[in-house]
């Protein structure tokens, strides 16, 4: 019987069973097409980058024997059309199955069962085999109650068997060592040295330039340092556990002019597309707590990340889908300044960390969620706008991950149901973690004046304003206590001072 199967530019698992033979019978298809390119305004690196992992799994699959079809962006042939394509090529080949691994994304899981309900011949949709969890696992263990990362991640730590100890205890006695991990960093330890490969993707650039396909940021295409195949993804794993996971827990907060990632380990994207899987990211690095002696602080802060975090934010997803696409609990509707897609701004960590993300297509964690998302949430930014303008800056960002993460965590613009509170600051969190505020044009003391730094009034006009929402909320508390003591002059100023500054976004 003649098979079709088809692979998408984020399921490059090498190690999936469907490639452990070569069976005469099977035919693979992978396409560059411009559904996929032009559902939001993609970074330029992150086009780049998928083409050329995408180009890189086809020609190892076919070194390995298997037969594959590959349709480049400018292949004549190509309708840039998933059902397009795949009906061409079933007609043209007489296939007689058609099978595709589960689309991490719920708009291309929703046309592919459309189409595959159409096809005459059977069809089937198999696991990507590459997450720790089902789709539906994480609500099957929440049922009707709240959604708390800190539970779900305790028993995936016994499910998975992760650092335990002999009596099915977490090691050290403590579940989560986050309490230690929030220092500043000033040159001490020495930054880390960025050992990733370097490759000349100029070929595939000037395709994508000569298709028009629209694109946002630096795309780096002669000297580009992501990583396109399995092997250079693992080097980059192994460089960041011998050198960068000792400090990754202390660190993790830490935000630099100067530098880039600091300790984190830059996987993200072998993850999201699957060329590294979480259960071995999660078994190195437990190694290195065992053989390397490294603080447990580090490696269970990291442990968290991937065994916690990210399948939570999966689960998440498809519980929360397509609801969460149009939440807006705030009713928050200003668009984004367009400094957002040239970090032309005075605020020196907003312009710091967005010309990063346009030039390197990454930030991390931190320059994301209480720097760039804070300020977009204080400001009230719509959220979808806030979305889309995530879901196609950053190398990594695939829905499934992007979507509950800046709506959810960063926007609160499901009520709460993913963060326990808002994640909003004043300058004073941004001045201790980082040397931003140094060299700022505006003053992280002030919060009233032409000088005074935007975060220090609109954090607490966001309070204000966002009152019988918020004021119940156990874990803000101290801030309305706070509001409460507050003069209504000063008040009134705070209110005054960020009308200013909403009003004048553009120029700030
Ligand atoms: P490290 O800090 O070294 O962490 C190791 C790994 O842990 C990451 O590679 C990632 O796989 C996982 N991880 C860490 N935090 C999270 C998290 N909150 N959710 C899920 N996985 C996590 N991550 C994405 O992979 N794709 C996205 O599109 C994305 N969008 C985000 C948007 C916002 C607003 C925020 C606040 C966070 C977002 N994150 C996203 C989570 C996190 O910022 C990135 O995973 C991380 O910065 C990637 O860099 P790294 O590989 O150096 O991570
Ligand atoms: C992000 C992306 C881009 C830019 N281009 C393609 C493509 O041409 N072909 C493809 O199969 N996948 C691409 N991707 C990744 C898809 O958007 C991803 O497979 C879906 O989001 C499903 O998770
Ligand atoms: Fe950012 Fe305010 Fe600090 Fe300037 S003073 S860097 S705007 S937090």
């Amino acid at each position: 019987m003649k098979k079709l199967r088809l692979i998408l530019g984020d399921q490059l698992n090498s190690q999936h069973t469907w490639f452990n033979q070569a069976d005469a019978d099977v035919l693979y298809v992978m396409m560059e097409i411009k559904q996929e390119t032009d559902y939001v305004v993609h970074h330029a690196q992150k086009v780049i980058a998928i083409f050329a992992a995408m180009r890189a799994f086809s020609d190892r699959l076919k070194s390995d024997g298997h037969q594959v079809i590959y349709l480049t962006i400018s292949d004549s042939n190509n309708g840039h059309d998933f059902e397009q394509n795949l009906n061409q090529i079933i007609t043209q080949h007489q296939i007689e199955h058609f099978a595709y691994q589960a689309p991490d994304e719920y708009r291309v899981d929703g046309l592919l069962k459309i189409f595959a309900s159409k096809l005459t011949i059977p069809h089937a949709m198999v696991s990507t085999e590459h997450f720790l969890t089902e789709r539906d696992e994480a609500s099957r263990f929440f049922g009707n109650g709240n959604w708390l990362m800190e539970r779900f991640y305790r028993h995936m730590r016994i499910k998975h068997q992760v650092l335990l100890d002999d009596k099915k205890k977490p090691v050290g006695g403590q579940w989560n060592y986050d309490k230690e991990n929030r220092q500043y960093w000033n040159h001490q330890p020495s930054a880390p040295v960025d050992n990733r490969p370097t490759h000349d993707h100029s070929d595939i650039w000037n395709e994508i330039n000569s298709l028009n396909i629209t694109t946002m940021g630096q795309p780096n295409e002669s000297a580009f340092r992501w990583p396109i195949n399995r092997e250079e993804s693992l080097q980059i794993l192994d460089d960041f556990i011998d050198h960068k996971l000792v400090y990754f827990g202390a660190y993790q907060d830490a935000m630099h002019t100067e530098e880039l990632r600091l300790f984190h380990s830059l996987i993200s994207f072998s993850l999201n597309t699957k060329m590294l899987s979480p259960a071995e990211v999660i078994a190195k690095a437990e190694q290195a707590y065992i053989e390397k002696d490294y603080p447990l602080a580090a490696v269970e802060g990291f442990i968290r990340q991937i065994l916690g975090w990210r399948e939570f934010v999966r689960g998440f997803y498809w519980t929360n889908m397509p609801a969460m696409q149009t939440v807006n609990y705030f009713n928050h509707q200003q668009p984004l300044p367009s400094w957002f897609w040239n970090g032309e701004t005075k605020m020196n960590c907003m312009k710091h960390c967005i010309r990063q993300s346009l030039d390197h297509a990454y930030a991390h964690h931190i320059q994301r969620l209480m720097v760039i998302g804070n300020f977009a949430l204080l400001m009230g930014f719509k959220p979808s706008e806030v979305h889309a303008w995530y879901l196609g800056i950053y190398i990594d960002a695939f829905e499934w991950v992007e979507m509950p993460n800046t709506i959810g965590m960063s926007q609160y613009a499901d009520g709460g149901l993913l963060a326990t509170k808002p994640y909003v600051s004043s300058a004073a969190y941004i001045n201790k973690m980082s040397n931003y505020c140094g060299d700022c044009t505006y003053s992280h003391k002030a919060r009233i004046g032409e000088n005074a730094c935007p975060f220090n009034s609109l954090y607490w006009d966001f309070f204000q304003r966002h009152q019988t929402q918020l004021a119940k909320n156990p874990r803000l508390g101290i801030v309305y206590m706070q509001l409460q003591k507050m003069r209504e002059s000063d008040k009134k100023d705070i209110s005054q001072q960020a009308a200013l500054i909403k009003n004048n976004a553009e120029n700030l």
